[in-house]
């Protein structure tokens, strides 16, 4: 099989919030979707598109350095996940007082099934020597940044996580079952489920083993919470989150029953429980959630409204997970506006 690759990608579908480098967030209606169509997948990059030369080269500190062509990775085991990919910068735009970087508004969240080769066998084929410690992952976009010198899209990784035959970080070659778009990180990405999308380094060309910590611009400056007390902290996994596709904002409805529904994630753990007010006071109830059947993915959750009141109504939705994280009324402030998981709150009117 040859390493095809989509040439184009289909940007029509899409909220743009910038257009060089292209930004762009998903279109509600899209969201209703349990798999989000490619083309309706949020984009975010820092730089344009870059050009690939078809082959990820895995170096560093490894007994056996190894340059893998597409068609390596078709030939290693395959694994397919479906992953809600949320950018850490979603809900940005909800935060005040307004923090730099991109204002999404809430829909740069979606979820795609990926197939790939693990990125576990990958390294085990190469041989990290006792020095390795972490792992670093270069895009081949670059450019210069805020001004700055040449900067490549750099993430990186513990190699305990990344070389834990356990995990399921993937080298992921298709989206939905088609080759990656060029937007999505054509013809190899890696993706790190149940990460803020940062870690799913799109355009993957080189994997090096690092006998210490790496400190790139989108690992150490990017991508870090710096809260108000000035700790620092790095954005690893998403936040719990509740969104509401049905109905949709400014929605006018007329009196009856109405299936008010949306999607569920946490990167902490699936989540257990989902609650909806309806009445802005604070007077939750608990809904239907679906049961984690796909780990990385969203769960559904739904609730019967019987609204008979002609009125504006309020509606929230409130999702805890596992580990026992629940979403916050007040967006979590952070001076670069990461992690915005605070409750969503969607008003109709009805009449
Ligand atoms: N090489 C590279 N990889 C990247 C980025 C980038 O700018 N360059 N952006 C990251 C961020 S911040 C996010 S949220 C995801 C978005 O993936 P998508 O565009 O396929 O939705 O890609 C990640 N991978
Ligand atoms: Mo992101």
């Amino acid at each position: 099989m040859t390493g095809s690759t989509n040439l184009t990608s289909d940007r029509a579908a899409l909220v743009t919030v910038r257009a060089r480098p292209f930004n762009a967030e998903t279109p509600p209606a899209a969201l209703r979707e349990p798999v989000t169509p490619a083309d309706a997948h949020y984009v975010r990059s820092n730089f344009d598109l870059p050009e690939h030369d078809g082959s990820v080269h895995v170096t560093g500190e490894v007994e056996r350095p190894l340059t893998l062509a597409l068609d390596d990775l078709r030939a290693l085991p395959a694994s397919t996940l479906r992953v809600t990919l949320e950018c850490a910068g979603n809900g940005r735009a909800g935060m005040a007082p307004l923090p730099t970087g991109e204002p999404w508004l809430g829909t740069a969240v979606a979820t795609a099934e990926w197939t790939g080769a693990r990125l576990a066998d990958v390294l085990a084929r190469v041989e990290p020597t006792p020095e390795g410690i972490e792992v670093a992952f270069a895009g081949a976009d670059h450019g210069p940044y805020k001004g700055g010198p040449d900067t490549t899209f750099e993430r990186s990784l513990p190699l305990a996580l990344a070389g834990d035959p356990g995990n399921d970080i993937l080298l992921a070659y298709t989206m939905n079952g088609e080759p990656l778009t060029p937007d999505h990180g054509a013809p190899v990405r890696l993706v790190v489920p149940g990460w803020y999308g940062m870690a799913s380094v799109k355009w993957l060309s080189t994997i090096e083993v690092l006998t210490g910590q790496f400190e790139g611009q989108f690992q150490t400056r990017s991508y870090v919470y710096e809260w108000l007390d000035g700790e620092r902290e790095a954005v690893t996994t998403e936040r719990v989150r509740a969104i509401i596709t049905d109905p949709a904002p400014g929605d006018v409805l007329a009196p009856g029953r109405h299936e008010v529904r949306g999607w569920a994630w946490s990167g902490t753990g699936p989540v257990t429980a989902v609650e909806v007010s309806i009445d802005g006071a604070g007077e939750w109830r608990p809904v239907d959630v679906e049961p984690p059947t796909e780990p990385y993915a969203w769960q559904a959750w739904s609730f019967a409204w019987d609204v008979a009141e002609p009125a504006r109504h309020v509606l929230r939705a409130r999702a805890t997970d596992a580990a026992g994280a629940t979403q916050p009324d007040i967006p979590p402030w952070n001076r670069l506006g990461y992690g915005n998981n605070a409750v969503q709150v969607v008003v109709v009117d009805v009449k």
